[in-house]
């Protein structure tokens, strides 16, 4: 059985686009043409394909990573003769500019916009070069006579059986005359619309070309979603599993406006969901006739823009930084934007509490470093928060209601022991999980926790190993800090912070000693753990970093 690399194919005109939807994951079994991956520019998104049948072996990207043409994307271990690179495969995406690069295209469509610019009266809008495709369906109109067309407006968009792309307007003015309906199909060069020209065509952009779009209703896998993401366009747990099927510009106005596009109908073709039937959403929602499924359980979803208004809060400090120095905006990354509503949700809709305590781990800092001297040929460094995932461990055990998760009224109490750590990334706060702690020893949880914490870095962690955790660890020990709040990653109902350890004088009874203490600070779910408990768990937790000896009894 030989082993492929699966990579992104000539995407056309995108040059580095991000991840936005992982469809499979290591141990799927995927056929020729089955879409693995989902990327997205600003304008659209597109999925892209496997090159050949296979079982994937690994997953070489992340959600929130930037790929582009010849990235490698999964190794499959093909299932029979391997065939062509994906890159090869005329059927296996859209191809936006057919068989000329992106950049042969731009020269050309710079030609034609300085043309336009000088046209005034009647212009002729036609079907740009769409690549691979021929007679595809028109499956809905943006546009009407009478409006007032920017230059890459999107008019219409148009459909074959694998996806879907927006076509825009070459020229900006006034539409005087539609030519294509719902229903209709067409091929490049067809007369799509006549505008009124107008002088604003000199600012028409390098491009007419088309952006592919996702293929609609593709099947997108459970687990590709990390446990700790809130996408507003993942499937509602009781859905059917698959996209909502709608366009690109549409799925980026659900997403400002925080709609989760899985949960509103569509009124259009196959019952593809278009901006009328998100506004109409929207005002149900906001008429109070219709409820999210968040809201129907109480969650909230947050707002694109932070607003806060469906928890009755007053609107967000709207200010005009500039009037007081220079500034630059940065988009938060995918990352940051999904973690933060994570933590939105997770701040408000738990009554969380945080019990902070010291425990003396000079014995077992001495252990580390010297089993480190020992092994150091080994080249695996034993590291304090191992032990510390170990001492969680036991401390679960002990105290089974912090190894649970809420379930309407009841508790689900795991008899499993994964422990999620959080690790600082370039793109943000990721959250890798050593699954089975309680079945590993320190030296293996130590190397998987440095194997973990670099793909995070690196932006290569898969879903599965972001999945699942049972308990959460967020150490800032190798930065500094006294104590503070984690907040909770829900659904888990606790979490453990830990800070910089400290020579500290401790009284012995006779004299004070200098002792090495190391801060906790242990945030948890008050609907599910009381304040005594989790001040037994805390000890017991010092106990056991101050003694492992106590995980024997
Ligand atoms: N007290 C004192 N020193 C500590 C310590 C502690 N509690 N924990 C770690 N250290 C030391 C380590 O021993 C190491 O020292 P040496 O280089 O001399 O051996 C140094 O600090 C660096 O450790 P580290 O932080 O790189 O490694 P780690 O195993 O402790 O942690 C990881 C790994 C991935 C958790 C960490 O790199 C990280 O990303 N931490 C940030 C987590 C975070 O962002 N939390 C906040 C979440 S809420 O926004």
């Amino acid at each position: 059985m030989a082993l492929v690399e699966v990579q992104v194919p000539d995407i056309g005109d995108f040059d580095e686009v991000a991840v936005i939807e992982l469809l499979v994951k290591p141990g799927d079994t995927v056929t020729a043409e089955q879409s693995l991956i989902t990327v997205e520019s600003d304008k659209a998104s597109m999925e892209i394909p496997s090159s050949t049948a296979g079982v994937v072996k690994e997953l070489r990207v992340a959600l929130g990573d930037k790929v582009k043409q010849g990235s490698v994307v999964l190794v499959l271990e093909a299932a029979g003769a391997v065939s062509a690179p994906a890159s090869e495969s005329k059927q296996a995406v859209p191809s936006v500019t057919g068989s000329q690069s992106a950049t042969e295209s731009i020269p050309q469509a710079t030609a034609v916009a300085s043309v336009a610019a000088a046209a005034s009266g009647p212009v002729a809008v036609h079907v740009p070069d769409i690549g691979d495709f021929k007679d595809v369906a028109v499956i809905e109109v943006f546009v009407k006579p009478g409006d007032t067309i920017k230059v890459e407006q999107s008019l219409i968009t148009v459909e074959s059986d694998k996806a879907s792309m927006e076509i825009p307007s070459s020229h900006a003015g006034v539409l005087k005359e539609l030519k294509v309906k719902v229903g209709d199909t067409v091929n490049i060069g067809d007369l799509l619309a006549i505008l009124e020209g107008s002088p604003t065509n000199v600012e028409r952009s390098a491009s007419p070309v088309p952006a592919p779009v996702a293929a609609p209703a593709a099947p997108s896998a459970a687990a590709a979603t990390p446990a700790s993401a809130l996408d507003t366009e993942r499937p509602a747990p009781n859905a059917p599993m698959g996209l909502p099927h709608a366009s690109p510009s549409v799925r980026k106005f659900a997403r400002e406006l925080g709609v989760p596009l899985a949960e509103v109908k569509g009124s259009g073709p196959k019952g593809r969901i278009t901006e009328a039937d998100v506004h109409a959403f929207t005002q149900a929602v906001m008429a109070g006739t219709t409820q999210t499924q968040a809201q129907a359980a109480k969650v909230p979803v947050a707002p694109a823009g932070g607003g806060g208004s469906e928890l009755g809060l007053i609107p967000w400090p709207k200010v005009d930084f500039t009037k007081f120095g220079p500034i630059e905006r940065k988009e938060l990354s995918r990352i940051k934007k999904i973690s933060g509503a994570n933590l939105l949700r997770n701040a408000i809709m738990i009554p969380a509490v945080t019990n902070h305590d010291d425990c003396d781990i000079t014995d077992l800092e001495a252990f580390r470093v010297s089993t480190n001297k020992e092994n150091e040929k080994s080249g695996i460094k034993v590291t304090m928060l191992a032990f510390l995932i170990k001492a969680c461990v036991a401390a679960l055990k002990k105290y089974p209601e912090f190894n649970s998760s809420l379930d309407g009224d009841a508790l689900i109490y795991k008899q499993y022991f994964h422990i999620g750590f959080a690790a600082d990334t370039p793109n943000g706060l990721m959250v890798p999980v050593i699954k089975d702690a309680d079945k590993k020893g320190i030296f293996q949880i130590s190397q998987e926790m440095g194997e973990l914490a670099k793909k995070a870095r690196d932006g290569k962690l898969s879903p599965g190993e972001m999945s699942g955790a049972c308990f959460t660890i967020s150490s800032l020990g190798g930065i500094g800090g006294r104590y503070f709040t984690p907040i909770i990653n829900a659904p888990e109902v606790a979490i453990l912070g830990v800070c910089k350890s400290t020579i500290e004088p401790v009284w012995d009874g006779k004299t004070f000693q200098p002792r090495l203490m190391l801060p906790l600070s242990l945030t948890w779910d008050h609907r599910v753990i009381d304040g005594a408990a989790a001040a037994r768990f805390n000890v017991y937790l010092g106990q056991i970093l101050g003694d492992f000896r106590r995980v024997l009894l």
